[in-house]
C-alpha cells in the first residue's frame, strides 16, 4: 500500500544537494533576484518536497566572503512547510570543491575517465571543508530524527560529520552518477576517506545492479568490510548499511501535458517542416565529454559517407547546453564538436543543411517541441549514470511515434530494453542502428515504444521515491556487534 507523508511534526525530510532548488543573484539596484534552478536533480526533486514538506539545504550561486556559510531561508510550497537554506561558497571553494574535485576529479573517475581525473591534495582540503559547511548547515536546520537525504559525488563526507553529532541520525545518500569499478576507484588518493564517509549513512542508492556490486567490491576491497553481497548490506562501525539500485523516474505526466498541448504539436509539425528532410534525428545533452557528442557526429558522418542517398533525406540537431564552461576539458570538447558540425556540414550540405548544432539551454516548452519533432532521438553516452533524456523522449512520445537509440553504457539501458541499441564507440555499429531505426516497419515501431512508455511510467518518479523510503524505513534499522568493523 501507500507510505504515509514522512513529514509529521518531529520528523521531517531534509535534503542536501550541490546546488539548491533556487538560484540567487545580487543584482545591484534590482535587489535580489530569485529563480527556480534548472537541473535534472532539482526537477526531480521538487514534487517529492512538494508532498513531504521539509527542508533543502544547497548552494544557491552566490559567492560570499570565508565566514558567511548560510545565507537566506525561503519558502519553497504554497503551503509554507518546506523551505530551501542557501549555503554561500567562496569564490576559491567554487574553484577547488566544484570545478576541482567534483567535476575534474570525482566526476572523470566515476565515469571511468581515469586520465581525464585531476588529483590535488590542497583542492582535497577545500573538498573537505566545504562538506564540513554543507553538514553544519544541515545540523543547524534539522532535528535529530529527521531523515537526512543527501545527494551526489559533491556531498560523500557530509554523512560524517553528521554521524559525529548525532550518532542515531537517519543518513541516506543517493549516488546520481556510476560507481566504478574497485581498481579505478582505488586510483583515487583519498579513496578509502570517501568510502568510509559513505559509510556513515544508513541507505546508499544508485541506479543500477552493477553500481551497487562495484560499491560493494570496493567497500570489501578497500577497507575490508564485511558484505552481504546477497542481501546488499555492509557491517561497519557497528551498523548495517543497506546498498540497493533504484533507477531514478521522471514526471511524465509533465511531458505527456506539453506534448498534447494543441501549440506544441503545432509548433513541432513547423520544426519538421522546416528542417526540410523525410527524416528529423535529435540529440539533447549538457555538453559533456561522457555524452558521446563527437562519436555520435562521427557516425552521422559514416553513415552520409556511405549512404550519400541520405544526404538531403537526415537532418541531425544536437542541443548543446553549456556546462561547466570554466574547466578545461569542456573548454576543448567544445571546439572539437564545433569543428566536427562545421566538417561534416562542409562535407555534405547540398541544398540542404544535414547537420544543426544549438549552443544553449531551451526553455522547457520547446525542448519538448524538440522531442516532438524528432523521429529518432540519440542518446549514446560513452558512460552515463542514468540519462533522464531517454525517458523524457519516450514520455513525450509514448502516444504518438518515436525511435530511441540507447547506448548499453547508460544506466537507462537496464529500464529500457526495448530500445535499439548500439555501441557508441562505433561509428558504423551506430550509423547502422540509425539506419535500421529509420527504415523499421510501423508495427514494429510502434510495439517498441509502447513496452518503452510502459516502464516510463511505471517506475516514474513516485515509484523512485516510494522504494526508497520503503527501504530506508524498513531496512536500515537493525544493529549488529561492533566487532563487525
Ligand atoms: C545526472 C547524471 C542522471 C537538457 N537540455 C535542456 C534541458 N535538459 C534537461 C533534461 C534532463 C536534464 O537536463 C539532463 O539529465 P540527464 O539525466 O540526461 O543528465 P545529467 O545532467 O548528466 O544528470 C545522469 C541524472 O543526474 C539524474 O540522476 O540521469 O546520468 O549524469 O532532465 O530535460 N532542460 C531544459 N532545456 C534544455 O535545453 N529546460
Amino acid at each position: 500500500g501507500l507510505l504515509k507523508p514522512l513529514s509529521y511534526r518531529d520528523r521531517r525530510l531534509v535534503i542536501a544537494s550541490n546546488r539548491g532548488p533556487l538560484t540567487l543573484r545580487d543584482s545591484g539596484s534590482k535587489g535580489l533576484e530569485i529563480t527556480p534552478s534548472v537541473s535534472g536533480l532539482v526537477s526531480a526533486l521538487n514534487p517529492i518536497i512538494d508532498q513531504e514538506g521539509g527542508a533543502w539545504v544547497g548552494w544557491g550561486g552566490r559567492l560570499g566572503k570565508p565566514d558567511e556559510i548560510m545565507g537566506k531561508t525561503l519558502p519553497l510550497t504554497d503551503r509554507n512547510d518546506a523551505f530551501f537554506h542557501e549555503v554561500i561558497l567562496t569564490e576559491e571553494e567554487v574553484e577547488a570543491f566544484y570545478e576541482g574535485i567534483s567535476n575534474s576529479c570525482l566526476w572523470p573517475l566515476c565515469h571511468n575517465f581515469v586520465e581525464k581525473a585531476l588529483f590535488d591534495a590542497e583542492q582535497w582540503q577545500n573538498y573537505r571543508s566545504v562538506n564540513i559547511k554543507y553538514a553544519q548547515t544541515l545540523l543547524q536546520k534539522s532535528q535529530p530524527r529527521d531523515l537526512i537525504w543527501i545527494h551526489d559525488y559533491h556531498l560523500a563526507l557530509v554523512p560524517t560529520s553528521i554521524r559525529l553529532e548525532r550518532p542515531q541520525a537517519q543518513i541516506s545518500l543517493f549516488w546520481h552518477i556510476p560507481f566504478p569499478a574497485p581498481e579505478i576507484f582505488a586510483t583515487l588518493p583519498w579513496a578509502r576517506e570517501l568510502l568510509k564517509g559513505l559509510l556513515d549513512c544508513n541507505l546508499i542508492a544508485f541506479h543500477t545492479e552493477s553500481y551497487v556490486r562495484n560499491f560493494l567490491i570496493t567497500a570489501e576491497e578497500l577497507l575490508g568490510a564485511k558484505v552481504d553481497h546477497v542481501t546488499g548490506s555492509i557491517f561497519w562501525a557497528g551498523r548495517k548499511i543497506i546498498v540497493a539500485a533504484y533507477p531514478i523516474g521522471i514526471d511524465w505526466r509533465d511531458f505527456e501535458s506539453l506534448a498534447s498541448k494543441p501549440e506544441i504539436r503545432q509548433k513541432a509539425h513547423q520544426l519538421k517542416q522546416a528542417s526540410g528532410g523525410d527524416y528529423l534525428i535529435l540529440g539533447v545533452d549538457r555538453l559533456d565529454y561522457t555524452k558521446g557528442i563527437p562519436e555520435r557526429l562521427k557516425a552521422i558522418e559514416w553513415l552520409f559517407e556511405n549512404h550519400p542517398e541520405y544526404k538531403r533525406k537526415i537532418t541531425f540537431i544536437q542541443i548543446a547546453v553549456p556546462s561547466r564552461t570554466q574547466v578545461k576539458a569542456y573548454q576543448s570538447l567544445r571546439r572539437e564538436v564545433e569543428e566536427t558540425v562545421g566538417r561534416i556540414n562542409g562535407r555534405f550540405t547540398e541544398d540542404h543543411i544535414p547537420v544543426r548544432y544549438l549552443f544553449r539551454p531551451l526553455r522547457k516548452d520547446h525542448l519538448v517541441t524538440h522531442y516532438l519533432a524528432a523521429d529518432m532521438c540519440l542518446v549514446t553516452p560513452l558512460r552515463d549514470g542514468l540519462n533522464l533524456v531517454a525517458k523524457e523522449y519516450v514520455a513525450t512520445n509514448g502516444n504518438y511515434s518515436g525511435t530511441l537509440l540507447l547506448s548499453p553504457f547508460a544506466g537507462a539501458a537496464n529500464q529500457l530494453k526495448e530500445a535499439l541499441q548500439a555501441n557508441p564507440y562505433s561509428p558504423q555499429e551506430t550509423a547502422e542502428q540509425i539506419l535500421k531505426g529509420l527504415l523499421m516497419a510501423e508495427g514494429e515501431k510502434k510495439r517498441r515504444l509502447h513496452s518503452l512508455y510502459k516502464s516510463v511510467k511505471e517506475q516514474d518518479i513516485s515509484w523512485w521515491w516510494k522504494r526508497i523510503k520503503q527501504a530506508w524505513l524498513t531496512g536500515s534499522t537493525i544493529t549488529v556487534s561492533p566487532k563487525a568493523t
